[in-house]
């Protein structure tokens, strides 16, 4: 009896979780209240160990690389439907376990109990998702949303617990009789309640769906129809390297990235959204001159200055797709601390964001480094809100955990502390580690050249701000021969390079490696990309 009372809680507060989950769904894509399952996983995810996150990740991914299935789209989709199985998960247990204790302690339910029980459930969520900062304004909204839906819960949880197990008997029933009748009022009460839940978390969902869908619709217009050239740099100015000879292989990826297709890293499992109108940075800490700069200040006050830049994760792994390139503006961060009057004993600058991430510059590397920039616009335009709307900072050769984006503020201090990223056991300097991929082998557009038949090879080569002065390419273990370089974008893109291959049938190896601007070849040994980013060969295997 008892397994069998805890399985039905198990049932019904699974079911009504479900509703419970898609009125959240639709009150955040409606009204933009708060959504508990995701709040939950950021916070899980925030305060497990950086071994359980990475090999959490790394299990996702490889998951994902043995189906078949594109990373770089599919990641944060997978950690969403996680938060939300977890919640239902949550929300189920608690069912089974209120059900058994209500009929061990044989609890007379009524609905004060089943009130509590939504506020046991609830509130540490509730307390989760709304933070623990003071109630008040939109906080308080959301705390009262939230507590409604949870108490409800409860308050359906205990009716059902009434239904099931306290219904008023039947008095014109014989003893032999009363079993069987209250199994069939249960399983039909049950189906009943299957039916009303389905209907809501339908419902909801539904509009939900819709409201997203337009909404991210509208989004994507907005940025196809600012950034959807594909043959010219920012607001249409000529890319600097348009007239070089070296045109990429059928099948390169494109050199200049459409923003639609820019990777995309983040710790949460949506983007933080800044309100860009009220939006000011400080810059705090060991400084003589305090400074709260508005976008317009810093758009103003400080010449901007302009970069083709290629971003690359360092979780990529050789091959990666977590790479890509676009035209940075900002204002040098040197300038800005020179007015912030920085004092001497000051050594860092820790760097803070909207989403809770943070990272620690050196000093000393700003000081040698003006290319180091606060940036505001991405290809000409105010940076989207998934890369860092309105402001991300950008730091030559390294990788992308290195460089916040949604930044809130900047502290000024004299004492070392780890990034979000280091603390959870990843590289602290992150200098990008050169590397080289073959995007493709067209075999659909082969050149008849003479009498040779060749097969043009395409792909980048990439090394930070250290310049790339070689790419070679092996082909069935054969001589490394030399690849064609097209002029880069600047010195801090990526490399588009090429090679003609004569045209053999069979199947083949494509091997790749290159060499930075001084000569140092990039390391040919395979390592994974934890801690210090991934190292080795690229290799394609093509049967043509
Ligand atoms: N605030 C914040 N900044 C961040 C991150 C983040 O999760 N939060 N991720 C970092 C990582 S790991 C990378 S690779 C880059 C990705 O930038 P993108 O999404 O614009 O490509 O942002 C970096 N800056
Ligand atoms: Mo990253």
């Amino acid at each position: 009896m008892k397994t069998k009372i805890a399985a039905t809680g198990l049932l019904v507060g699974g079911l009504l979780t479900a509703s419970l989950t898609s009125l959240m769904y639709l009150g955040n894509k409606a009204a933009g209240l708060p959504f508990s399952p995701f709040d939950l996983f950021n916070w899980i995810a925030r305060i497990l160990p950086g071994v359980v996150i990475t090999f959490g990740i790394d299990l996702m991914i490889d998951s994902m690389l043995i189906l078949g299935i594109n990373v770089a789209d599919t990641a944060k989709l997978a950690e969403q439907g996680m938060a939300v199985v977890t919640f239902l998960i949550l929300g189920g247990l608690s069912g089974a376990i209120f059900f058994t204790i209500i009929h061990v302690r044989q609890i007379r339910m009524d609905q004060l109990v089943g009130l509590v029980l939504g506020a046991l459930f609830g509130l540490p969520i509730v307390v989760i998702s709304v933070g623990f900062g003071e109630v008040e304004g939109i906080a308080f909204i959301n705390f009262v949303w939230l507590l409604s839906l949870f108490l409800v819960w409860g308050f359906a949880l205990g009716w059902s617990y009434r239904k099931l197990y306290q219904g008023r008997q039947e008095p014109s029933l014989t003893e032999a009789e009363i079993p069987t009748v209250e199994k069939i009022n249960r399983r039909q009460f049950l189906i009943v309640l299957g039916g009303a839940t389905a209907a809501i978390t339908v419902t909801g969902t539904g509009i939900g769906a819709v409201l997203s869908s337009v909404e991210r619709r509208r989004q994507e217009q907005a940025l196809a129809d600012t950034f959807a050239h594909e043959s010219e740099g920012p607001l249409g100015s000529p890319f600097p390297n348009a007239n070089d000879s070296v045109v990429p292989a059928p099948g390169t990826r494109p050199e200049y990235t459409p923003l639609k297709d820019h990777y995309k890293v983040f710790i949460e499992l949506e983007p933080a959204e800044i309100d860009g109108a009220s939006w000011q940075l400080p810059v705090t800490g060991l400084v003589d001159n305090p400074l709260m700069l508005t976008i317009n200040d810093l758009r103003s006050n400080y010449t901007p200055r302009n970069q083709y830049v290629t971003l690359s994760c360092i979780s990529g792994r050789i091959g990666t797709t977590l790479i890509s390139t676009t035209h940075w503006t900002g204002a040098s961060l040197q300038e800005i601390l020179a007015d912030a009057l920085v004092r001497e004993n000051a050594r860092y600058a820790v760097i803070s964001s909207g989403d809770g991430f943070y990272e620690t510059v050196d000093l000393d590397l700003i000081a040698s480094d003006e290319r180091i920039m606060l940036t505001y616009d991405w290809d000409g335009h105010p940076l989207p809100v998934d890369h860092g709307f309105p402001l991300r900072v950008w730091i030559p050769d390294r990788y992308g955990m290195k460089q916040p984006k949604w930044i809130t503020g900047i502290e000024v201090v004299d004492e070392y502390q780890e990034g979000y990223w280091v603390e959870r056991g990843w590289d602290e300097i992150a200098q990008v580690r050169t590397t080289s991929v073959i995007d493709n082998v067209a075999v659909n557009g082969l050149i008849e050249q003479g009498d040779q038949t060749l097969v043009p090879i395409g792909g980048i080569a990439f090394s930070g701000d250290r310049g790339i002065s070689k790419v070679e390419i092996r082909v069935d273990n054969g001589f490394w021969q030399a690849a064609q370089l097209r002029a880069p974008l600047s010195e801090t893109t990526w490399v588009i390079w090429r090679f003609d291959w004569p045209f053999e049938a069979g199947s083949h190896t494509f091997e790749v490696r290159c060499a930075e601007e001084n000569g140092t070849p990039q390391i040919e040994e395979s390592q994974d990309s934890r801690p210090s980013g991934a190292t080795g060969i690229h290799q394609l295997e093509e049967n043509i």
